[in-house]
């Protein structure tokens, strides 16, 4: 089963992202980098599906200042940006997709590789909102090439906390890239592997 993994380049700034640098050690996936830019991050995730033809996508990107690996599941038709993407673009209340639904959730088993990761001895949990910056840009994006072009692909998005040597004064959490590649790993293997979701207790309050 082909699993495609997406990180991103860095952005805001940074000299690494996470994401891509843990994406790229997750063995048997096609791993592909994706600008951290509206519009273009599409077309690039396009064209890797159209190359690689994957049963599961997983898109993965950097939250700073997350304790832990998060499983979104909710991904929102809006564009709502604090700031710019790397071509300075900083879109403000525009849909992803015009006239698209207001939200769409992954067809990943979260709560399975939120389960599957903690199994790796990596905290995770799931998440109810992946913000209005990229990343929400792209899960939404992406679910909506499911929808309406390829609904037999399971695919969601995964965030992931900051690489220690980005907060080196140990102000905000980090978490090794070698720990979120496990997670990753056992992200995959589950969303490749298990049938329904299990039916776990969890939840947000806020
Ligand atoms: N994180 C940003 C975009 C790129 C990335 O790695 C986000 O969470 O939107």
């Amino acid at each position: 089963m082909t699993v495609l993994l997406t990180g991103f380049e860095p952005f805001d700034g940074a000299s690494i992202n996470p994401s891509w640098e843990a994406a790229r050690l997750v063995p048997g996936v096609r791993a592909v980098q994706l600008p951290c830019v509206f519009g273009e991050t599409l077309e690039h995730l396009r064209a890797a599906v159209l190359e690689h033809d994957p049963a599961v996508v997983v898109c993965v990107g950097q939250a700073g200042g997350r304790d832990g690996v998060a499983v979104e599941r909710v991904a929102v038709n809006l564009d709502d940006a604090r700031i710019p993407d790397n071509a300075g673009r900083q879109p403000i209340d525009e849909p992803v997709v015009r006239g698209g639904p207001a939200a769409y959730f992954a067809t990943l088993p979260v709560k399975a590789c939120v389960a599957a990761a903690r199994a790796a001895s990596v905290p995770a949990s799931v998440s109810y909102s992946a913000g209005t910056f990229v990343c929400n840009h792209l899960f939404y994006g992406l679910m909506h090439l499911i929808a309406t072009e390829r609904p037999g692909i399971r695919g969601g998005l995964v965030h992931v906390p900051f690489a220690p040597e980005q907060v080196l004064d140990g102000s905000r959490p980090s978490m090794p890239v070698a720990m979120t590649a496990a997670a990753l790993t056992a992200i995959v293997t589950a969303a490749a592997s298990v049938g329904d979701d299990l039916r776990l207790v969890g939840g947000s309050l806020h």
